[in-house]
């Protein structure tokens, strides 16, 4: 595929190539937490996992991709690949959710193939990496991003060599050097789409106005402060708009995608960038569909006018809260003014606003929450939606919540940012989950919402997922009652995973601070 477009490196041929054994098999795990809401929120191919997986390729590695959450794959399917596959190394992109299964795949990994390498990655490794290595089954944890460092592991570098890598040694956990940012994300190839199939994903039912869909980044990090979340101050870098159009114009082209998702944590904070991707994409002419986030702070009518030329009709801004206390203590001190003139020059252009909304923040009583409900009433914004905050190790949040004696407890199988996970003592967690089922009542049951949902459908797909969708924000359910086969990852317990003695950490560092410093102590 990668002649065809400028940035996307050509695949070279592997002459050392086993034909019976692969060099790495990269898996996806399952998101317990997510089981019943999957409906809700989108399933679409990791990126993270799809960019290592491209750029191994383009230096002559064979890799095969694993998504065991969208392809609900249980631990004999996982046992079946491996058998299949005989990967030499295996790669496990781990999110909080997703840490238990990882643990248990790490195990049933070196069962199958106990001379593999198991190497873990991804945000929830990065901030607890002395953990992970508990777990005698990973060998070695990368920190920050992948693509780089995974050839240098396919290449048999000894693992005091590669830079931004954790690893066991007879002295305990040795963190090596933090690798320097890569600031041109030109560098990687495109993610390597052609690896996952893509009837197997699809967008959240409010986000698309055509299909089929896929997700994408310009930009990765974000200058933001928020405490709760795991981009806060991680390195802002950029793709060039005209490698972004020639991907877009690749996935048009080859795939028929005419929907694209970015997930560029805040996709307008580099105005220029922005503007000139907006004027290049509307160049092409293509018949393309695209959503994006924005910060309240970062939107303007030159931003929009483009973007909605360019194809945007949706865009996503985090509020967070309608309480200036709140925004304040979470990092996030956006006037609402600044609010209400981004939803209003977004629809003077014709794009829509989909707000999302935290509850049971650090400090939170049922008036603060009160106080976003009626912002969410007031704003005008199309969509809203709102999640529990969840203490992700990283983050601050999770720092201030350990320290505070807060945690409730730290099963991974319950951070899907639909639990309340901190025990508080000016709010307990019946009044938030009480408080949640008021707002979305109050938000959803309107006859202004329902006609407004009515008008933007367009195909038979997005009723039907709008009729799923009720019970879980209209009365409060939680799991998917009929089981699946993602039961055999639920109820795993870390404990039994950490067998390798090594000091726990007292305190956890922040995933930037580690990405600041590249030294995460005793994390
Ligand atoms: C796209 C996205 C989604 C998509 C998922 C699509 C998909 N399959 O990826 C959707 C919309 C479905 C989604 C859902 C949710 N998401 Co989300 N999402 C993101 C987002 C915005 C981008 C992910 C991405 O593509 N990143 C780009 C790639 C290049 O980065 P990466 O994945 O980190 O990978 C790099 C490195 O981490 C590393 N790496 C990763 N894996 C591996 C593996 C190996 C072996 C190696 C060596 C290296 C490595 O190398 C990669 C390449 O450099 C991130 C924020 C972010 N900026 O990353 C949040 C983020 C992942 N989501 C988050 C959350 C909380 C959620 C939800 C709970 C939200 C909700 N309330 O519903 C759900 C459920 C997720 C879950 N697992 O439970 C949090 C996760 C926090 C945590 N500690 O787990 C994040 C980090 C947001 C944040 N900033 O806090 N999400
Ligand atoms: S919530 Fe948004 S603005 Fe804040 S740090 Fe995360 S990505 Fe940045």
């Amino acid at each position: 595929m990668g002649g065809q477009i400028p940035f996307v490196r050509e695949t070279m041929t592997n002459e050392k190539r086993n034909p019976n054994a692969i060099d790495l098999l990269l898996i996806y795990p399952p998101w317990p937490a997510a089981k019943g809401r999957a409906r809700l929120i989108s399933t679409l191919p990791p990126l993270g996992v799809l960019s290592i997986a491209s750029n191994v390729e383009h230096h002559g590695y064979s890799v095969e991709v694993c998504d065991a959450h969208a392809y609900q794959l249980d631990d004999n399917d996982i046992r079946t690949l491996l058998r299949k596959h005989k990967p030499r190394v295996v790669g496990l992109s781990v999110l909080t959710s997703q840490a238990l299964a990882a643990h248990s795949i790490a195990r049933i990994c070196k069962q199958e193939l106990p001379n593999c390498t198991v190497i873990a990655g991804g945000v929830h490794a990065e901030a607890l990496p002395v953990r992970m290595l508990r777990n005698s089954a990973i060998d070695a944890v990368v920190r920050g991003d992948g693509e780089d460092a995974m050839v240098e592991i396919l290449a048999n570098t000894h693992f005091n060599d590669i830079t931004g890598l954790s690893h066991r040694t007879e002295d305990g956990v040795v963190h090596n050097p933090a690798r320097p940012v890569n600031m041109n994300l030109d560098e990687y190839p495109m993610p390597a789409y052609h690896l996952v199939d893509f009837d197997m994903y699809y967008p959240g039912a409010t986000t698309y106005r055509q299909l089929p869909a896929i997700n994408l980044m310009m930009t990765r990090g974000c200058p933001g402060k928020c405490t709760f979340c795991n981009s806060a101050k991680t390195t802002l870098r950029t793709r060039s708009p005209e490698s972004m159009v020639a991907q877009i114009k690749h996935l048009y082209d080859e795939y028929g995608i005419r929907q694209f998702q970015f997930y560029d944590d805040t996709f307008t904070v580099l105005k220029k960038t922005c503007l000139e991707f907006c004027e290049r994409l509307t160049a092409e002419n293509l018949n393309v569909s695209w959503i994006g986030f924005i910060r309240g702070d970062c939107f303007s009518d030159k931003i929009a006018a483009a973007m909605k030329k360019a194809g945007c009709h949706q865009v996503l801004v985090g509020v967070e809260t309608g309480n200036p206390d709140i925004a304040n203590r979470i990092g996030k001190p956006i006037d609402h003014k600044k609010y209400k003139k981004a939803v209003e020059i977004a629809h003077r252009h014709g794009i829509e606003v989909r707000a999302s909304f935290v509850i049971g923040s650090l400090g939170e009583t049922w008036d603060t929450m009160n106080d976003s409900l009626k912002m969410a009433l007031n704003m005008d914004f199309d969509f809203v939606q709102l999640f529990i905050s969840t203490p992700y190790p990283g983050t601050a949040m999770y720092k201030e919540a350990a320290e505070r004696g807060w945690l409730t407890h730290e099963s991974w199988d319950a951070y899907g940012q639909a639990r309340v996970l901190v025990n508080q003592p000016q709010i307990d967690s019946e009044t938030i989950y009480r408080f949640e089922k008021h707002f979305n009542r109050k938000f959803y049951m309107r006859r202004k919402f329902a006609k407004r949902m009515l008008k933007r459908s367009t195909n038979p797909r997005q009723f039907r997922d709008y009729a799923l969708a009720v019970p879980y924000l209209l009365m409060g359910m939680r799991s998917d009652p009929t089981g699946s086969k993602w039961d055999c990852w639920e109820g795993l317990n870390e404990d039994d995973f950490l067998d390798v003695a090594l000091a726990e950490p007292t305190i956890d560092t922040l995933t930037h601070t580690i990405r600041d410093t590249g030294l995460p102590n005793n994390t």
